[in-house]
């Protein structure tokens, strides 16, 4: 048995500051977590959050309601030493994907002088950006319909944009948005998507553009999704709490400081408050981001679960280093004192954490929305560098073997019709291809340079003659 440190809650916040959208496990375990210490240090605190579920997931909601939206996280250093905090920041927990009154609700909340930031987890999708561009995809059918119902919208960006025209009528100060995904520029995403929602140059447009801050941010955390196996092991720790979330020891923020209104002494609970996020967030996607998505194609492939199963694997951890050391790391600017090497080993350590059951399909989901910011914008770079992209290719061939499988596997993905379009129309080379010209994923100028085309078709054939794990065993044994 673990060692277990319980930590109490001192305080329930006494006001709602913060509203979030997106109320799922990142959430839980990463914002709430540091707003909790906050609340613990002062005592009270107007920075409590009251947050809502966009889609799936009205069970969750209900369950939080219940205890007061008061919940468990669970911190597992390793199998021997676990944290359990209980949070107490959450006051008020909405559900809105069906649209009805409680979508009134949060809009009144977000409408509220009260509150000052709104923090959105949606993940990559719920922007409805182009991932390949970052532009607002207005075919999109939620964008259509936000366009033509803005008072009932169904999208993060349309909820953002009702909820600040209400304020701009009312004459109340704009809250400022913290997007917590990982995407590149995110603040900028953010804002992108909200702008693309209303009328160019109309006086909520100029409103918008002058008075709302979308300071980026990155965010760092492991946070599996909760499961039956996750829920046993906190039972014989005690807890026997339904919304208890399970993570690792770390944690990460980094936030660009540009708060109009105010925000919480962030800075004392660790978070690191900077002028520019960029070079960190790009360090992170890159790093670890597009380390997790490599581990989870070409591990599924290689007959891995698990993260913590694939990084196991010597020649796949050599792959990774390599992935790190050679095609992510030379593509980082990052400011004096950072030390890539250390970040690198560290992340290595962070996912053997076998106390984390991290599923690699959980990971390998919409991968048309993270492989632009993870892979290819670095892989550009390294090619006008004239530097090989060899993991990276190898992991496109992974991701274009691990979205045709055949049924009854699922490919998560809000492109899988497309993917299933091209599984069954085009084979070999030319599915390649196929892929390969999808423009929401890959960049025109980055598609067209034929070293990259050929380095992904080396890679996909060379699957193909010596199967993942095989191949896999002459990469290590050649790097
Ligand atoms: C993961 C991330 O699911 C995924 O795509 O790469 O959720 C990752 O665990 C977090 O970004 C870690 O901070």
């Amino acid at each position: 048995m673990p060692v277990v440190e319980r930590v109490p809650s001192v305080a329930r916040a006494a006001d709602i500051g913060i509203v979030h959208l997106g109320l799922g496990a990142f959430h839980r375990a990463h914002q709430a977590v540091y707003l909790q210490r906050h609340l613990n240090r002062h005592g009270a605190s107007p920075w409590g959050v009251c947050s809502a579920n966009l889609r799936s997931n009205r069970t969750l909601v209900e369950q939080l309601r219940e205890q007061q939206c008061r919940y468990t996280v669970a911190e597992y250093r390793d199998r021997e030493q676990v944290t359990l905090r209980d949070i107490r920041v959450m006051r008020e927990a909405l559900y809105v994907g069906d649209g009805g009154e409680e979508l009134q609700q949060l809009l009144q909340r977000m409408a509220d002088p009260r509150t000052r930031i709104v923090t959105l987890t949606v993940t990559e999708k719920g922007y409805c950006l182009n991932p390949a561009t970052g532009q607002l995809r207005l075919q999109d059918p939620a964008i259509v319909h936000d366009l033509a119902h803005p008072q009932t919208p169904r999208t993060a960006p349309g909820i953002v944009l009702e909820a600040l025209r209400r304020r701009h009528a009312a004459g109340i100060p704009a809250f400022t948005v913290l997007c917590c995904d990982n995407m590149p520029d995110n603040g900028q995403r953010t804002r992108q998507a909200v702008m693309g929602l209303e009328e160019q140059g109309s006086e909520l447009a100029q409103w918008i553009e002058q008075q709302v801050a979308f300071p980026g941010c990155m965010v760092d955390r492991i946070v599996p999704a909760m499961d039956a196996q996750a829920f046993i092991g906190l039972q014989q720790l005690g807890c026997q709490d339904p919304a208890a979330v399970v993570c690792e020891s770390f944690s990460q923020w980094v936030i660009e400081d540009h708060f109009p209104q105010g925000r919480p002494d962030w800075e004392v609970e660790g978070v690191q408050m900077v002028a520019d996020v960029r070079p960190f967030e790009t360090m992170k996607l890159r790093m670890l981001n597009g380390s997790h998505s490599l581990l989870a194609y070409i591990g599924l492939l290689a007959g891995h679960e698990t993260v913590f199963d694939a990084i196991g694997d010597p020649d796949l951890l050599r792959f990774i280093q390599c992935y790190m050391g050679e095609e992510a790391a030379p593509t980082l600017s990052m400011p004096v004192g950072i030390d890539i090497a250390g970040y690198a080993r560290d992340l290595c350590a962070r996912f053997a954490n076998d106390s984390l059951q991290h599923r690699l399909r959980q990971i390998a989901m919409d991968g048309s929305q993270k492989l632009p910011q993870r892979w290819l914008q670095g892989a550009q770079q390294l090619l006008d560098a004239g530097r090989d992209i060899d993991c990276i290719a190898l992991g496109i061939a992974a991701w274009i073997r691990y979205c045709t499988q055949p049924l009854p596997h699922v490919v998560e993905d809000p492109l899988n019709a497309v993917f299933a379009d091209l599984a069954g129309s085009l084979e070999g080379a030319q599915r390649v291809d196929g892929f390969l010209d999808l423009q929401q994923v890959f960049a025109a100028e980055l598609s067209a340079r034929p070293a990259f085309r050929d380095a992904v078709h080396r890679a996909y054939s060379a699957v193909e003659h010596t199967g993942m794990a095989g191949h896999l065993k002459n990469f290590a044994a050649h790097n």
